[in-house]
């Protein structure tokens, strides 16, 4: 049995984005495993990983570490289930995508829902989710937040060429999913998990592709319930 470590938060909400690109990554090949939830700040709880974040995946005596290391491990190590890359210059591809993702999509959007993810987690957890944001963007998390329409109408510009190859197909990976696709998804569904806030609009060809990556696998992306779900149960 395999193990994953991902973030929680307050009601066990699991909003990390990298750990949901290694979630969907288990699910395409097949694999059980036991989720254990971490605090963003209790680093005690993964120590044993020999570094601070997560996801971490955890195979018989090995620890992995860092969302594209899984993959390539699950890839290796499980040849004979589904691929999630499709071959060597799909991975290469892959690769590239998902340093895109990282360098211009995060960024793009996760600074600018911090006030979104503050209210889904404990004051331990603020505080240090604040100090981190700020120290990377070198901006109080209110500049940021009053950047955030901007930034999503750049967030908006930049995925073009997705929803292009979206017309190609209904995947990333053409008629079925692969790992490119979960790349993308993990950091949607981060912003779905923490915010109310509407990253594309309903009649955006991202949004039939982000549906249909919702329902894969029995739905394992849509049981995690979107913040709007929460909020209005809340309020009822
Ligand atoms: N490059 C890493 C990034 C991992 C990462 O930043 N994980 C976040 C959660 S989505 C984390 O553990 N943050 C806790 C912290 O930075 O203290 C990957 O692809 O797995």
């Amino acid at each position: 049995m395999l193990e994953l470590w991902e973030l929680a938060g307050r009601d066990d909400v699991r909003f990390s984005t990298f750990s949901w690109r290694t979630r969907m990554a288990l699910c395409h090949k097949g694999l059980n495993f036991n989720a254990h939830p971490v605090a963003v700040s209790d680093k005690q709880a993964i120590a044993f990983s020999g570094q601070t974040k997560v996801p971490i995946v955890k195979a018989s005596d090995r620890v992995i570490c860092d969302s594209w290391e899984i993959a390539v491990f699950l890839e290796r190590e499980f040849p004979d289930r589904p691929s999630l890359f499709g071959g060597a210059a799909g991975e290469q591809l892959a690769y590239f995508f998902n340093l895109w993702t990282d360098r211009e999509i995060v960024p793009g959007l996760v600074p600018y829902l911090m006030f979104d993810v503050l209210d889904c987690v404990d004051e331990p957890d603020q505080r240090h989710l604040r100090g981190q944001i700020e120290g990377i963007f070198n901006k109080p998390l209110e500049e940021l937040y009053s950047e955030r329409e901007k930034a999503l109408q750049l967030l908006g510009k930049k995925l073009a060429p997705v929803r292009k190859m979206l017309v190609r197909a209904p995947f990333l990976g053409g008629v079925a999913p692969a790992y490119a696709d979960y790349i993308l998804f993990g950091t949607l569904q981060w912003a779905r998990v923490v915010s109310e806030v509407q990253v594309f609009a309903p009649d955006d060809a991202l949004s039939d592709w982000f549906s249909r990556l919702l329902d894969l696998y029995g739905g394992v992306g849509r049981s995690e319930r979107a913040r709007g779900e929460r909020n209005r149960e809340a309020a009822e």
